[in-house]
C-alpha cells in the first residue's frame, strides 16, 4: 500500500492494514494515531520508537501469532503466508537440522516456557540454530529482551513491506 493512502484511511481500516505485522492492538493504534507520515523513513522510525516501548506481557501476546522456527504456517491468513517466506530457509534445512531445531526449540520452551523467536528471514538454518544454543544460556531477564528486539525486527520488516 502507498504511504499516503495509509495515510488517509479511516483508523479502523488502518489498523486492519497494519495488524498483521505484530499482534499487538496498542502498538497498531499508536502508529495509526501518529499520521499522517511525510515518509516511509518517518513512518518506521515510529513504529520503532513505539516497538521499544513494548514489555513482558505484549511477547506474551505477539507470540500467539508466530509459529516455532520449522514448524511450517499451515494457515491461509496473511500471518501465515508472511511466516512461511520469512522461514522459507528452514524449508531447505537438511533432516538432521531440523531435528536439531526440534529439539532446540523442546529445551527452549522447558527453560523459557514460551517459543523461541527469532527474525527469521535473512538468517540460515545453521544460523538459527546456532542462536537458539546461544540464547539458552541466557538469564530470563536478558533473554527477554532478545526475544523483543527479534519481534520489533519482524515487525518493521513487515511494516516495511506493507506500507511503500
Ligand atoms: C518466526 C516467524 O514466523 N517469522 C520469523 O521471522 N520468526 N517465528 C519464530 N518462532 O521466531
Amino acid at each position: 500500500m502507498e504511504l499516503t493512502r495509509f495515510n488517509q484511511l479511516a483508523p479502523e481500516e488502518a489498523q486492519s492494514a497494519i495488524a498483521h505485522c505484530v499482534a499487538i492492538p496498542h502498538w497498531q493504534q499508536a502508529l495509526v494515531a501518529a499520521r499522517p507520515f511525510d515518509s516511509s523513513a518517518a513512518l518506521l522510525a515510529a513504529g520503532d520508537a513505539l516497538a521499544r516501548q513494548w514489555q513482558s506481557a505484549d511477547l506474551q501476546a505477539a507470540l500467539a501469532a508466530h509459529p516455532r522456527i520449522g514448524e511450517r504456517a499451515s494457515g491461509a491468513d496473511k500471518e501465515a503466508a508472511l511466516s512461511r517466506g520469512e522461514q522459507s530457509a528452514m524449508q531447505q534445512a537438511d533432516r538432521a537440522l531440523q531435528q536439531a531445531m526440534q529439539q532446540g526449540n523442546q529445551a527452549y520452551e522447558a527453560r523459557f516456557g514460551r517459543v523461541f523467536l527469532i527474525r527469521a528471514r535473512g538468517r540460515s538454518g545453521e544460523q538459527m540454530l546456532a542462536e537458539l544454543q546461544r540464547r539458552l544460556e541466557n538469564d530470563e531477564q536478558s533473554e527477554q529482551q532478545e526475544a523483543l528486539d527479534q519481534l520489533r525486527e519482524i515487525t518493521l520488516l513487515r511494516l516495511k513491506e506493507t506500507i511503500q
